[in-house]
């Protein structure tokens, strides 16, 4: 496989924001978001989805966190995207169960290329350190969007909502390790009888 990497830059009104992305990466982080929670979550998809990460973001924080963590899930999916390729010879799907003490999550990921957000998580708290927790939906439907995939998210646990969203997370980063991974029985066969995704 070719070089799996992507650097896309967005810029608006509201945000300016670099990604860079290596899916065949070692799990390293470099971000500066501005928005504190969502740098740890961040720290947890490249980690567990063993994938290199270099975001720069700049946004209207002075108003509230919306636009940045939109624009951020917005960026990373045209990140993603376009480092996949045309997805020959990948597994597709990923799923992980991931659980933080009582907290359990589960995630399942598809590079449909059809766009689908179907979450299933009831936050026990509006707000995260200072992040609201709504904005997590908003992150993953930008992501969705724009990396053209299916996610089903699930937090089936849990009482403490840093360990949700926690779980959430690193079951995402998980997800995508799996379906981005290369399928050696595939030997660079389109995972499709469509033959295109
Ligand atoms: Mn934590």
């Amino acid at each position: 496989m070719s070089a799996r990497i992507a650097t896309v830059s967005r810029d608006t009104n509201e945000t300016q924001i670099k990604v860079s992305v290596n899916l065949d990466g070692e799990g390293h982080l470099n971000c500066e978001t501005g928005v504190p929670f969502l740098d740890h979550m961040l720290d947890q998809v490249a980690r567990h989805g063993m994938i290199d990460l270099d975001i720069h973001a700049t946004g209207d924080l002075h108003i509230d966190d919306h636009h940045t963590v939109e624009d951020l899930g917005i960026t990373l999916g045209q990140a993603f995207n376009e480092a996949i390729g045309d997805k020959r010879g990948i597994y597709r799907y990923g799923h992980a169960y991931v659980p933080l003490d009582e907290a359990l999550s589960r995630v399942v990921i598809d590079f449909s290329g059809r766009p689908g957000l179907y979450m299933n998580v009831e936050f026990t708290r509006d707000i995260i350190g200072r992040l609201d927790t709504q904005l997590f939906w908003e992150f993953f439907q930008g992501f969705v969007n724009h990396a053209r995939v299916t996610l089903h998210i699930d937090n089936i646990k849990g009482f403490n909502a840093h360990h949700q969203a926690e779980t959430i997370f690193k079951a995402f980063g998980r997800a995508l390790r799996m379906a981005v991974a290369e399928d050696p029985r595939m030997a660079g066969q389109m995972p499709s009888t469509k033959g295109s995704l």
